[in-house]
C-alpha cells in the first residue's frame, strides 16, 4: 500500500514536471538558439511608445515612467496616443545603423508598463493601430525589415501594467492617481497578458524571444509563470525566455539578465541575484534614459560603452544597448553617432568578441579577458603599470601576441601564474588586446 502511494505521489510529480515549466526541459531548437544568442554577443534595446511624445517632461530620469512619476490619470495620458504620429520612422534605417554597430538582434518595447501595445492587438484597443493618428504596426514594419536584414527580433513585455483595470491588486506602482476602480480580477489579467503574448509569438513569425519586465512590481502577486512559460515554448520552442526581475533565473526562462550592472555587481541597488549557467546579458543606456528624454544630453562616451561591452563579455555576458527613438520615429542623431564608432571598433576588433566565453580570467580592474578554444584575449583597459599579472591559466603558453600589430610581447609563465610586458607606447586609450595562444 505503501509502495502504491509512493508510486502515485512519483507519478504526480512527473505529470506536474512534464505540464508546466518547473520540470522545464529546453527543446533543441532553444538550444541552439542559447548559443546562437552568446555567440551574437550584441544587441539593440528599444524603449518607445507613447511616452516618448512627452520626452521626459523636462527632468532627468523620467521618460517611459513619466505617467507613474507625474501621476497622470488614464483618462489624460490616453489623450497622448493622439499625438503620436510617427511618420519619419523608417524600419530600414532602425536595423540598419544597429547592423553598422555590429548588432546582431534588437529587443523592442512591445508593451512597457502604462500598457500601450506597439502592435496590433486584438484582445485590446489600446494599441497603436487604433488609437494613433499614424494605425500602423511598427512592430510588423520592424520584424519585416530584421528579416530582410538578417537580424533576429527579440520583444520587451511589461508584466505590470498601469493602464488594464484587472492588474489588481496593484502593485508599488500605478496606484490611485490612474483612476482604475479598487477592483479587479487577476486571473483575468494574466489570460490578456498571455492573449498578448500569443499574438506576439503566433503573428510576427520566428522571434528571438521575450524580454518580460516588472515583476518587481509585486513579489506576493500570483504571476502563474509556469502557465505563460509553459505557453511561449509551446508557441515557439525555440524562444528564449528572460525575466528583469533581478533575482535568481526562475525555471522556464532561458537567459539570465543584469540592468545597468555587470554580472554579480550591484551598483544599482535591485541587482541581487547571483550568476547562474545560463546565458547572460547586461543592459545599458546611452545616457541616463531608457525613453526619449530631450534634457538628458549625458551622452556616455563611446570609450566607456565599448568599455563596459568588453567587461559584459569578460564575465560572458551579452550587451544590449538602449535607444531612445524620438517621438517622431527617428532614432537620436547622437546614438546613431555613437553606434558607427562601435560598429567600427568591432570591425578591426571583433574576433577578440564576437563567438567568445568568458575568459580564464575573471574582470579585474584593468580589465577583462575573453577566450576562443586556445586562444585567449586579454583586454586592458586601465593598466597603470608595464606589465599585467594573470594568475593560472592552467595551459603552458605557446606564443603572446598584441592583436593590434601582431608583435611579439615578452612574458614569463611559471606555476604562480603569468607576467606579460604590455609596453606603454603600443597601448591603445580603449583596448589593448593582448593575444595569447596555449598549447593543447
Ligand atoms: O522600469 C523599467 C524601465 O523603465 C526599463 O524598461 C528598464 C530596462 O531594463 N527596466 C525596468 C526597471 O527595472
Amino acid at each position: 500500500m505503501k509502495k502504491l502511494g509512493i508510486t502515485f505521489i512519483f507519478l504526480v510529480l512527473i505529470y506536474i514536471q512534464a505540464f508546466t515549466q518547473s520540470g522545464y526541459t529546453p527543446a533543441e531548437e532553444n538550444l541552439k538558439n542559447r548559443e546562437w544568442f552568446q555567440d551574437a554577443k550584441f544587441g539593440m534595446f528599444i524603449h518607445w511608445g507613447v511616452y516618448s511624445v512627452m520626452a521626459g517632461g523636462g527632468d532627468y530620469g523620467i521618460a517611459e515612467w513619466i505617467m507613474n512619476e507625474k501621476q497622470i490619470p488614464i483618462k489624460a495620458y490616453e489623450n497622448l496616443a493622439n499625438f503620436f504620429n510617427p511618420v519619419a520612422f523608417d524600419a530600414a534605417e532602425w536595423v540598419a545603423a544597429a547592423k553598422a554597430a555590429g548588432m546582431k538582434y534588437i529587443t523592442i518595447t512591445s508593451k512597457h508598463h502604462d500598457g500601450f501595445a506597439m502592435f496590433d492587438s486584438k484582445v485590446s484597443d489600446w494599441d497603436i493601430v487604433e488609437r494613433t493618428p499614424y494605425g500602423k504596426d511598427v512592430l510588423r514594419m520592424l520584424k519585416e525589415e530584421c528579416d530582410r536584414q538578417g537580424i533576429k527580433l527579440f520583444f520587451y513585455h511589461s508584466q505590470l501594467d498601469w493602464h488594464h483595470p484587472d492588474y489588481y491588486p496593484r502593485g508599488r506602482t500605478g496606484q490611485g492617481y490612474t483612476g482604475r476602480p479598487e477592483s479587479g480580477n487577476w486571473g483575468r489579467y494574466i489570460d490578456y497578458m498571455n492573449a498578448q503574448l500569443t499574438e506576439l509569438l503566433t503573428n510576427y513569425g520566428d522571434i528571438g524571444g521575450i524580454w518580460f519586465d516588472g515583476m518587481w512590481d509585486q513579489w506576493d502577486a500570483d504571476w502563474q509563470l509556469d502557465k505563460t512559460y509553459a505557453l511561449i515554448h509551446k508557441l515557439q520552442p525555440g524562444a528564449l525566455i528572460g525575466s528583469n526581475h533581478h533575482k535568481m533565473p526562475y525555471p522556464g526562462e532561458d537567459f539570465q539578465m543584469f540592468e545597468r550592472d555587470l554580472p554579480g555587481e550591484n551598483t544599482m541597488g535591485f541587482n541581487q541575484g547571483g550568476i547562474s549557467e545560463l546565458p547572460l546579458e547586461m543592459c545599458e543606456t546611452m545616457n541616463g534614459s531608457w525613453g526619449y528624454n530631450i534634457k538628458d544630453r549625458r551622452f556616455k562616451s563611446t570609450k566607456e560603452l565599448i568599455q563596459t561591452m568588453v567587461k559584459a563579455a569578460g564575465y560572458g555576458a551579452n550587451f544590449l544597448l538602449n535607444n531612445g527613438p524620438m517621438p517622431n520615429g527617428k532614432l537620436q542623431p547622437e546614438n546613431v553617432d555613437t553606434l558607427k564608432v562601435i560598429g567600427k571598433w568591432l570591425g578591426k576588433y571583433g574576433e577578440t568578441y564576437y563567438g567568445t566565453t568568458r575568459g580564464p580570467v575573471s574582470p579585474r580592474s584593468w580589465g577583462a579577458t575573453t577566450r576562443r578554444g586556445n586562444t585567449v584575449y586579454v583586454h586592458i583597459m586601465d593598466l597603470p603599470d608595464e606589465y599585467v599579472f594573470l594568475p593560472e591559466l592552467r595551459q603552458k603558453i605557446e606564443s603572446v601576441k598584441l592583436f593590434e600589430d601582431q608583435s611579439n610581447l615578452k612574458y614569463s609563465q611559471n606555476n604562480m601564474g603569468t607576467i606579460i610586458t604590455v609596453p606603454f607606447v603600443k597601448r591603445n586609450d580603449i583596448d589593448t588586446i593582448v593575444v595569447i595562444n596555449l598549447k593543447e
